[in-house]
């Protein structure tokens, strides 16, 4: 019997570890998350009723272990040595002549055979393997020594517990960056978010404070990986002699390791190689703070040598940084299209991120109480990839005397009107509609806008200066422009005038999606006016539909539903429409037949699992057939699909004795259309 256990285990545990390597070092996984979870789940079933047969390279360690009081110190038996840095070309240039040099005059230019990969920003740690398992995991430190966080480390999926393959040495470090990707990092902030915990500035802080927990299972939480970037002890066995060939042979091992890296020659291919992947660095799943170039032969690394804990052959190419210090000089409230209410820091000019930044956004008042911070405050200001820079903390030890509390406006800075909060949300936002001269303007640059209305020459300069100027004061004015006095304005002139009359009157053409959007609803983006055009056809159904029917419509929930019916629902907004077309503003009608398909005119609503498709996938069949499917039992519901743990609406439906139909009834009426799976 014991022995039956055992060998479940044991087969338990191999195919765990298989399932994890192809996970993550190969980012090829072969089953579902949730079949991982359950042979996981077994395995620990079966270790805890015989916790004689629990190893420490165990799968089930990966979800954590108890909790330790303090982390031991542990001293590397090789140093881990630091990397220097160079800030630009030259400077890499420099270091390649450095390296030439000292290997011997005879060399050329591009003579040497460089690894060039990211430098992810994490944290750099130490795995010990000892027969292929894995017993220590320790932190850089101060490169002499570092902390014990084996069962830290054991809980990220990236790490092997145990190698697989051929040839691995007796004893062997593998060095590497603990990191948390992107997607981790807002992920965990999110979470925090909602617990009302502190956040982290950046993905390399949340990666420390992941790794730094005492409670393994808390980190076991964290979505951590790493990449193995070199090795340190290696002891009763042989490896490659070009740091290339480690790596694969690592990651043949089990290691995960950075597919982004590639051996050159010589200095102008690794410049070469830093802006490449300058242009790919927003793409990347993971943050980079530079690159790092090693001279790939080991032998000529031996010959290099080091000084004071820095490696003669290595070097870290910088990118400019993404955060710096700065000052905040004021803050001004901006008003947006839907009338929300912005804060912006005004910032002491600085330059991060490649690009010299003087506006920074606080989002919203939470924001700026959660920060803390006041106008004079020496902040860090974050501006990382396309997105718009941010204040991630202030610095409270540099904080001057004399700062000034923020105050959030307690009417519109535009129009003065009252500025209303729906409860629950974080925006505030100014009631005055179209009368606020700052929503009429966004309304009418969005409109004039390329994915809108798509009004060549009609940007928002110009937007703004025929608003100043009294020119226009809603999109309706824009088709009475003249041209005297359009050619009047700075920078205009008659040609130019000429061309935006001929501008407008050429968008005028459009199509039914383009005028949707370009209407402004809020929440309704492109897709949505996609949808909404395809679904209706023509405007007038549109603006006499109700919130049922929108309802039905692929992607849209009571929310949008209810902006939508309420956009229409005003008097100046159906007015508008109908000048706008007076002045010519038109579309191909497309003639939709929802009359004409099987299920046209029934409304279906879906509850409970279903097995053999999901509840989305059964909608859009029945849609597909012309039902509407909508999300609340009504009297008008024709029919509920309930599905197991079906619950209020059952009940609803009996109520209103709306017929039931179960899944395989479902499947048969899908059928009978030939519209089954
Ligand atoms: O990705 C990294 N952060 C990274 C760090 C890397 N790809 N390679 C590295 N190589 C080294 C040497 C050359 C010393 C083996 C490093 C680091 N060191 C390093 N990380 C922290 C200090 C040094």
């Amino acid at each position: 019997m014991n022995q039956d256990i055992a060998a479940e285990i044991a087969v338990l545990r191999e195919d765990l570890h298989h399932h994890n390597y192809l996970y993550y070092a190969l980012d090829n996984p072969q089953i579902p998350d949730a079949e991982y979870d359950r042979l996981l789940r077994r395995l620990q079933v079966l270790e805890n009723e015989n916790p004689e047969l629990i190893t420490t390279d165990s799968p089930t360690l990966r979800v954590g272990s108890a909790p330790l009081d303090a982390f031991t110190q542990v001293k590397h038996e090789l140093p881990m040595l630091s990397l220097d840095n160079a800030f630009n070309d030259e400077e890499l240039a420099d270091f390649n002549k450095r390296v030439i040099e000292r290997l011997g005059d005879s060399l050329t230019d591009d003579a040497i055979e460089y690894a060039c990969e990211p430098k992810l920003d994490g944290i750099a740690v130490s795995l010990i393997y000892e027969n292929g398992v894995l017993v220590l995991g320790a932190t850089r430190g101060d490169g002499t020594t570092g902390e014990d966080i084996t069962q830290n480390v054991r809980t990220i999926g990236s790490i092997p517990l145990r190698l697989k393959g051929e040839g691995i040495p007796e004893r062997l470090e593998v060095r590497g960056e603990i990191y948390m990707p992107k997607a981790g990092f807002e992920k965990t902030n999110k979470l925090a978010e909602e617990k009302g915990e502190k956040l982290f500035v950046n993905p390399r802080n949340a990666a420390a404070g992941s790794l730094r927990q005492l409670d393994s299972k808390i980190t076991a939480q964290r979505s951590l990986e790493m990449c193995a970037y070199s090795v340190g002890v290696v002891q009763g066995g042989q490896l490659p002699s070009g740091h290339g060939q480690i790596l694969e042979q690592l990651s043949q091992w089990g290691f995960r390791i950075n597919r982004e890296m590639q051996v050159v020659h010589g200095i102008e291919a690794c410049i070469a190689y830093y802006a490449a992947l300058s242009d790919k660095r927003n793409q990347l799943p993971y943050e980079i703070d530079g690159i790092v170039y090693k001279v790939n032969d080991i032998k000529l690394q031996r010959e290099l040598g080091f000084i004071s804990r820095a490696p003669r052959w290595a070097i870290a190419r910088k990118f400019p940084a993404q955060e710096e210090i700065t000052q905040l000089m004021g803050v001004e409230f901006q008003v947006g299209r839907t009338g929300a209410i912005t804060p912006v820091a005004r910032l002491k000019p600085v330059f991060v991120g490649g690009v010299t930044v003087s506006n920074a956004t606080l989002h919203n008042e939470d924001e700026i109480r959660r920060l803390d911070v006041r106008v004079g405050d020496t902040v860090i200001v974050r501006r990382a990839g396309d997105v718009i820079p941010q204040i991630v903390s202030i610095v409270e030890s540099r904080r001057p005397s004399g700062t000034k509390e923020i105050l959030f406006p307690k009417s519109c800075p535009v129009c003065e009107s009252v500025i209303v909060q729906v409860p629950g949300e974080a925006v505030k936002r100014c009631s005055g509609g179209l009368v606020c001269g700052a929503q009429m303007k966004e309304a009418i640059k969005h409109y004039a806008s390329r994915k809108a209305m798509d009004i060549d020459g009609l940007g928002d300069k110009l937007v703004e200066l025929l608003v100043d100027k009294k020119l226009i004061s809603s999109v309706l004015d824009l088709y009475h422009l003249e041209l005297e006095l359009i050619a009047e304005l700075e920078r205009m002139g008659e040609k130019s005038a000429a061309n935006l009359l001929e501008a407008i009157e050429t968008s005028k053409q459009t199509t039914l999606a383009r005028f949707i959007y370009s209407l402004g609803i809020r929440e309704v983006g492109e897709a949505t006016a996609r949808n909404l055009a395809q679904y209706y056809g023509d405007i007038d159904p549109l603006i006499e539909t109700d919130e049922e029917t929108l309802l039905s419509i692929n992607d849209i929930g009571p929310v949008v539903a209810g902006f939508i019916v309420g956009f229409f629902a005003q008097e100046d907004n159906r007015q508008l429409i109908h000048h706008l077309r007076d002045q010519g503003v038109s579309w191909p009608v497309v003639l939709v037949q929802h009359e004409a398909l099987p299920l046209a005119g029934t409304s279906y609503v879906l509850t409970g699992s279903l097995a053999a498709l999901t509840r989305d996938q059964a909608k859009e069949k029945l849609q597909l057939l012309g039902a509407t499917v909508t999300g609340t039992v009504s009297k008008k519901t024709d029919y509920l699909v309930a599905g197991p743990g079906a619950g209020s609406k059952l009940k609803k439906a009996e109520q209103l004795d709306v017929p039931v139909l179960d899944e395989s009834q479902l499947l048969e009426l899908l059928e009978s259309h030939n519209a089954a799976i």
